[in-house]
């Protein structure tokens, strides 16, 4: 199959992904973006000179110039594992070790494998499958994160937590945390170890959110959706004693039985009464996957309704207006956007674009002309768009017109890599 057939074939996936796919909306007024700049897309194997960590070839940091003030950079995708096979549903990539020589990967029928970090990894291995256990009845549900304390990977044991969609009982997702320790060198997680830390009724089968890291803080950050359907008609977003619509900040230092997490005293509505402490923001759509940047700042996609795609600065206590703000417009009739933290970037449905996928800010070890940029995706179009956090000005630009079906964006030393639906993982180089 070729590789346009492969991203068109895909598009309906996308479309369910994002819970809009019933929903497109006209144009008129959408913010477009300011410049265009088509890059082309590397053929597989392209790259095999590559090492962790060590851009050889004509791709060193060193020829890499930083783009003028407000140039967006040149950029081009590479696999980055060409000598492996497609991967089904990448949802998550993870550091397995201290020195990033193992990768973790979580597959979203409710697996995750470790595959060597180089371009000629040998096939993956089975770090954990618990797909009995993992539902993926809608199109959305599944196995949605995973995350390891960073403290943990130099060490030969320690925990995981995971995000998935549950088989049995009543539609809800579970966060849980497994045992692991190494064997033969490679991580292996013990299914039987399971800790449940916390479930989360689902009334529908989409917007379940998934994405789970830990702050610099030490914190576990937990993404959740809306509860489905379409409209939030449950209004999650914006009711403070329910937990979806909202990104979670809990410790889960010492889970254990009867107490599976504590509520950071710092949480903005710890202690309120009519709110969960969990809180740590609220008023998201389908916070579909976030990224803390060097200086600790969180970054997340929110999915929009039908109109408009959000990148948003999450800040403790932030009201990111789901659902009576969908953008920067009034998603119900009659309200005050100015009320509510309004998203740093935001594009609207044109040419294809229907559900952003939240990226990093590019610490570019690799690269000097990619530092500092924020780069995340659209799962429909396979645009790849970028902007500068720290611009006077926030202007955001599409990078690369024609790529994959991106539904996940993970960082590691190696470089930023973007992880497809079309089975391929691929680092963001300059060009
Ligand atoms: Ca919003």
């Amino acid at each position: 199959m070729s590789r346009a057939g492969r991203f068109a074939g895909t598009v309906l996936l996308f479309a369910m992904v994002s819970g809009v796919g019933a929903a497109c909306s006209d144009a008129n007024g959408e913010p477009t973006p300011t410049s265009t700049l088509v890059a082309t897309q590397d053929q597989q194997g392209q790259t095999t000179t590559i090492v962790p960590g060590v851009t050889k070839g004509t791709q060193t940091a060193a020829t890499n110039t930083p783009s003028p003030p407000g140039e967006p950079p040149e950029v081009r995708l590479v696999d980055a594992f060409p000598g492996l096979g497609d991967l089904a549903r990448p949802v998550e990539l993870i550091a397995g070790d201290d020195r990033e020589s193992e990768l973790l990967v979580a597959l979203q029928d409710g697996r995750i494998i470790s595959i060597v970090n180089s371009p000629d990894a040998p096939e993956p291995r089975d770090a954990l499958g618990i797909r009995e256990q993992v539902s993926r009845d809608g199109n959305e549900e599944g196995l949605l994160g995973i995350a390891i304390r960073a403290e943990e990977l130099g060490t030969s044991r320690g925990s995981i937590f995971l995000y998935y969609s549950v088989a049995d009982g009543q539609r809800r997702t579970r966060l849980s945390r497994m045992d692991w320790s190494r064997t033969s060198g490679r991580l292996v997680v013990d299914p039987n170890s399971e800790l449940v830390i916390l479930e989360i009724p689902q009334p529908f089968a989409n917007h379940n959110g998934g994405k789970i890291a830990f702050g610099p803080d030490g914190f576990l950050y937990v993404g959740l959706g809306d509860g489905g359907s379409g409209g939030d008609p449950q209004g999650n977003g914006q009711n403070l004693a329910t937990l979806p619509g909202s990104i979670l900040r809990i410790d889960v230092a010492n889970a254990m039985d009867g107490q599976p997490y504590t509520i950071p005293a710092d949480n903005p509505f710890a202690g309120e009464t009519n709110a969960r402490g969990e809180i740590w923001a609220y008023g998201l759509r389908n916070p579909w996957r976030f990224s803390f940047d060097a200086q600790g700042r969180l970054w997340a996609g929110d999915v929009g309704q039908g109109k408009y795609e959000e990148i948003n600065l999450v800040v403790a206590g932030g009201n990111y207006g789901w659902n009576v703000v969908e953008g920067t417009e009034c998603y119900r009739d009659g309200c005050d956007p100015s009320q509510f933290n309004g998203p740093i970037a935001v594009y609207g449905h044109d040419g294809g674009d229907c559900s952003v996928t939240g990226g990093v800010v590019h610490e570019a070890k690799d690269s000097e002309a990619l530092r500092g940029w924020y780069f995340f995706a659209d799962f429909c179009s396979g645009r790849v768009r970028a902007f500068q956090p720290e611009a006077t000005e926030i202007e955001t630009f599409v990078v690369l017109e024609e790529g994959p079906p991106v539904a996940s964006i993970a960082h590691i030393s190696r470089g930023l890599l973007l992880l497809s639906f079309d089975g391929r993982i691929y680092r963001l180089a300059a060009d």
